[in-house]
């Protein structure tokens, strides 16, 4: 049988088997779940993970609390507790559930998106607090207030430090 004939037969039967109405349905459930699929939580985990191999070397910038993709932190900085600005330090795990901002880079010009992970499994670290919050809201909005202890979801709760970990470019 030809290839048209084909596709002749399987769209006959189709449309023998399914009412107009039936198709539009779908077709919109098809549609809406696209259109929901970029709101669903993802675990960003993988950005920040614990290291498997020896940490690189923290860079003068990394431990400096004025760096700017620090803008929002609130917490000790890896880099100087034996890790990087994006991984954590030896021993410790990080937290699946973080704090997002936004921070602008004065070397491109652009901003960009944050996350703040913790990383968790021993005490607190205790070198180079870092309190920046910018945009956070005071203690009574509780979803806009970074004062959290976010290995809370670990199995290790105690707070070590935080890595900063860029997600992308913000869109104006
Ligand atoms: N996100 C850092 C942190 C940990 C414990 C308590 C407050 C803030």
């Amino acid at each position: 049988m030809k290839p048209d004939r084909i596709f002749e037969k399987a769209a006959r039967s189709l449309a023998k088997r399914t009412s107009r109405r039936s198709l539009l349905a779908s077709l919109g459930q098809l549609l809406t779940g696209a259109a929901l699929l970029p709101l669903l939580p993802i675990d960003r985990t993988a950005r920040a993970q614990s290291p498997s191999s020896p940490v690189a070397k923290p860079t003068a910038d990394e431990q400096n609390c004025e760096y700017w993709k620090y803008c929002a932190i609130d917490g000790f900085l890896c880099a100087c507790c034996g890790g990087t600005s994006t991984s954590c330090p030896p021993g410790t795990q990080s937290s699946p559930i973080t704090w997002i901002g936004t921070c602008h880079n004065p070397g491109d010009g652009r901003d960009y998106i944050v996350s703040y992970n913790d990383c968790c499994g021993k005490v607190s670290c205790g070198d180079c607090f870092c309190d920046r919050n910018e945009g956070e809201k005071p203690m009574y909005r509780l979803s806009r207030n970074n004062d959290v202890n976010w290995c809370m979801a670990n199995t290790e709760s105690n707070y070590h430090c935080s890595v900063s970990v860029i997600l992308g470019v913000a869109q104006k």
